[in-house]
């Protein structure tokens, strides 16, 4: 008999672990988990939505026929990592071998495979994840023979390997990037479609419950869950997707507007992480309605980039660069996050909405996490270390290999531009233009230096000035760098100088 063990980002039943073990004869091990609850103070309903969907997992599989042995949270059970809980099972019974499919966070594939066969005494039969479009492997050989990575072109790469939305050796439409009419502000008009609403079952309210009284200490609200729990909600999510919002998710995908918190984004990101959704069945579904002609081609192929590019290549760029990546800290950042982070009370509209939407729900969408409160984060020189830990305990979607490169290399900008080629810096007018937030605000979006004046603006500026030496070799900067060359030294130093006094002041802003 072997035992296999399904970690709670592996809820597929394609899973190799699955595929490699006998029904018959091997025992699934599953557990809920002090260790991995806790190791960063994870938002409640991403916990609850992880133990849900483990749990929904570990019935359906029995009810196919496998054994199950399932443990459920409790604080005051000895076993609270995976390998005190392998060993405890072994104590009981003992098993020729233990099957796992690679884990996905480095310190625990690291564990796997350096010390937990001398700690169980049993041989250990780690499989690929095979849920991904490109291998960790293939990801290293085009790495090393490319001169410099950059999603565009790994993107090229799976675009041909796949055949998604190729026409021979060629882009449907001609192009590979519909980008350019992807940047659109809502025109006030097109009609966001509501959330979709799940049915909650009696596993999902006993998990909850569990939650809320466990979990007090952590940010974030639970009392609006509305998590797909199961592969068949998941499901129902994706046709969602594609019947209501696909439609306008090019379009208005940086589109940023008040009290709009999912605006025509997927929401998928938690179910293709914890297994509930494979990439290749949303991409799949993108193209096909596509073919139907029910969605333009911009907006498919914007959306299959996502998946297909973004997500392998940040994937990709994790395996390549860990452990040193997450040292990393090339713009020398070491102040602290302010307060308003764990409650989202700050005069500042747009961090205030985005903030919300993230304590509430568990999510904001990209252009939320990226333009707004990353950048807020890289302009004030913010610790990679506690950006990096509260965008990995506040999304339902948050997983080490996927939210460290898009926030450590993206936002940041710590990797020096391993993922992307200049930082996204930008002022207030940047957000000004793609949204309705700064209507509402307190600052002015138009000014710099006044007391009122937008905080972004003057931090933009501040930001060149005091990099100017790091990015004067990226000629993707140089048109910046010419702007803040217009400014008079007397208008330069009035900036520099109400950015020091923002700064003292920046838990009040
Ligand atoms: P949609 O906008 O509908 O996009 C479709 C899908 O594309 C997403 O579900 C996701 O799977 C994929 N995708 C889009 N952009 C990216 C990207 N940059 N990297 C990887 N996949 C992408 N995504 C996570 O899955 N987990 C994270 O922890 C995470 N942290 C992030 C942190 C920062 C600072 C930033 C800037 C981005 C982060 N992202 C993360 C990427 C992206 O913001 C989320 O995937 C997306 O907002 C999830 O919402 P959605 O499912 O509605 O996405
Ligand atoms: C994120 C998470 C949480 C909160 N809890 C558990 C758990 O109790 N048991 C489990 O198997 N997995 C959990 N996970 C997901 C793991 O952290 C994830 O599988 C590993 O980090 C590998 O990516
Ligand atoms: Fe944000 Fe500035 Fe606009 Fe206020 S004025 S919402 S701080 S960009």
């Amino acid at each position: 008999m072997r035992y296999g063990l399904i970690l709670g980002d592996q809820l597929s039943e394609q899973i190799a672990t699955l595929k490699a073990l006998d029904k018959d004869q091997d025992i699934i091990l599953m557990a809920e988990l002090v260790e991995e609850a806790t190791y960063v103070k994870h938002h409640p309903q991403k916990i609850a939505l992880i133990f849900s969907a483990m749990r929904h997992f570990a019935k359906s599989l029995k009810a196919q026929g496998w054994k199950i042995r399932y443990q459920a949270f409790d604080r005051t059970q000895a076993a609270q990592g995976f390998v005190d809980f392998v060993q405890a099972q072994l104590e009981k019974n003992s098993a020729d071998a233990l099957v796992i499919t690679e884990s996905g966070e480095f310190r625990l594939q690291q564990a796997i495979e350096t010390t937990w066969s001398s700690q169980l005494q049993i041989p250990i039969h780690i499989l690929r994840d095979d849920r991904f479009f490109c291998s960790k492997n293939e990801f290293k050989q085009w790495g090393s023979s490319s001169r410099i990575l950059r999603m565009e072109f790994f993107y090229r790469k799976l675009r041909h390997k796949t055949g998604y939305l190729m026409d021979g050796n060629k882009p449907v439409g001609g192009k590979w990037n519909y980008d350019i009419e992807n940047r659109q502000a809502w025109n006030a008009q097109d009609s966001i479609p509501l959330a979709l609403e799940f049915d909650r079952d009696q596993i999902d309210l006993d998990v909850i419950e569990l939650v809320k009284a466990e979990f007090q200490d952590h940010i974030g609200q639970i009392n609006h869950f509305n998590w797909a729990t199961t592969r068949q909600q998941a499901l129902q999510a994706l046709d969602y997707f594609i019947q209501h919002q696909l439609i306008h998710f090019g379009q208005y995908q940086d589109a940023l507007v008040h009290n709009q918190d999912y605006m025509f984004h997927s929401l998928l990101a938690p179910y293709l992480n914890c297994g509930l959704l494979s990439p290749k069945e949303v991409c799949d579904a993108a193209q096909q309605a596509y073919f139907e002609d029910r969605v333009p081609l911009n907006t498919a192929e914007g959306f299959i980039r996502q998946i297909l590019g973004w997500r392998e290549f940040i994937r990709g760029i994790y395996w390549l660069k860990m452990p040193s990546y997450s040292e990393l800290n090339e713009l020398q950042a070491d102040r602290e996050l302010p307060a308003y982070f764990w409650t989202a009370n700050t005069k500042m509209e747009c961090m205030r909405e985005c903030i919300r939407n993230s304590l509430e729900n568990a999510y904001a969408h990209h252009i939320q996490r990226l333009m707004v409160i990353g950048n807020f984060t890289l302009l004030n020189g913010i610790s990679p270390k506690q950006v990096n830990d509260w965008y990995l305990s506040v999304y339902a979607d948050a997983f080490e290999w996927v939210q460290l490169p898009n926030t450590h290399g993206m936002v940041l900008f710590a990797d020096g531009g391993l993922v992307a080629s200049k930082p996204y810096a930008a002022s207030g007018n940047y957000i000004h233009k793609m949204s309705n937030y700064c209507q509402n605000c307190h600052y002015n979006v138009k000014t710099k230096t006044e007391q009122d004046s937008c905080p972004f603006n003057s931090l933009y500026w501040n930001f060149l000035a005091k990099h100017r030496i790091f990015f004067s070799s990226n000629p993707r900067m140089s048109m910046m760098y010419k702007q803040w060359d217009k400014l008079s030294l007397d208008d330069q130093n009035t900036i520099l100088t109400h950015v020091d006094d923002l700064q003292k002041r920046i838990e009040e802003l």
